[in-house]
């Protein structure tokens, strides 16, 4: 046991959290089981590139990055699968897609879409944020995705899940001079080593089954003083509500 002694020694000395297991970033496997409204949405050939939220049979809220200059019939939803090495749950088409207008990029706010699935699934959806309690400082939040699980990392092949605080908006402003109030929301913790990461974009910011925030962007992961920006929601409630709502598609 001295070659594990060694390592632990050494896993104090140089571990913290940066070599920490790989898990979002900082984060833990979650059960699909427990969220099973967290999907994620791959391109034709099955690849992952962004999360997103089930919020109604056939809507999933999902960023504006991820969504702007795709087309409806070169992307796919993936619901109830939690390894994305396994077959189950159900891959689901599209028959559209609707990116807020006022999109132009994921600093600038307005960085959420609502994709409109072909059939309706049976999976239970999150709620749309109400009001502005959930945004007060210090709120443990949720972050779950299938992205990076470091900066350097590949993708995670598990659904991963993180607990954030909500993050003051004089904090956030204090970090980004891009950070906006109106649009846009922080977590993650001043000393970092919790976060999202890219992959993880489009994916759900929840407090338990209500949806407050949309990953969004952030300067690299995890590191200290630069919170994950999430799409405040509760914003954009009224609008994605009227999209959610709609037969046509966008
Ligand atoms: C991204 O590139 C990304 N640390 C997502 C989240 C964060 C940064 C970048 C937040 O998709």
């Amino acid at each position: 046991m001295r070659l594990g002694v060694l390592v632990a020694v050494l896993a104090v000395l140089f571990g913290g959290t940066a070599a920490a297991d790989p898990r979002v970033v900082g984060g833990d496997r979650v059960s699909i089981a427990d969220h099973p409204w967290v999907v994620y949405i791959t391109d034709a050939s099955g690849n992952q590139f962004c999360g997103g939220t089930l919020v109604a049979p056939t809507k999933v809220v999902t960023a504006g990055h991820c969504a702007v200059g795709r087309t409806a019939r070169s992307t796919r939803v993936v619901v109830g699968r939690e390894d994305k090495q396994s077959t189950k749950g159900k891959v689901v088409r599209l028959s559209g897609i609707w990116v807020h207008p006022d999109y132009t990029s994921a600093d600038q706010g307005s960085d959420v879409a609502v994709l409109t699935l072909r059939e309706a699934v049976t999976a239970r959806p999150a709620q749309l944020v109400q009001g502005e309690s959930l945004y007060a400082p210090g709120t443990k939040a949720f972050a779950l995705g299938w992205g990076r699980t470091s900066e350097q990392a590949p993708a995670s092949r598990y659904l991963m899940g993180v607990t954030l605080p909500v993050v003051s908006d004089d904090d956030c402003e204090q970090s980004y001079s891009l950070f906006k109030a109106e649009s846009m929301v922080c977590a993650g913790y001043r000393e970092g080593g919790k976060d999202t990461c890219q992959g993880d974009s489009g994916g759900p910011l929840v407090v338990g089954d209500t949806l407050i925030g949309v990953t969004s962007w952030g300067e690299g992961c995890a590191r200290p003083d630069k919170y994950g920006v999430y799409s405040r929601v509760g914003a954009y409630r009224d609008v994605l509500l009227q999209q959610i709502a709609s037969t046509t598609t966008g």
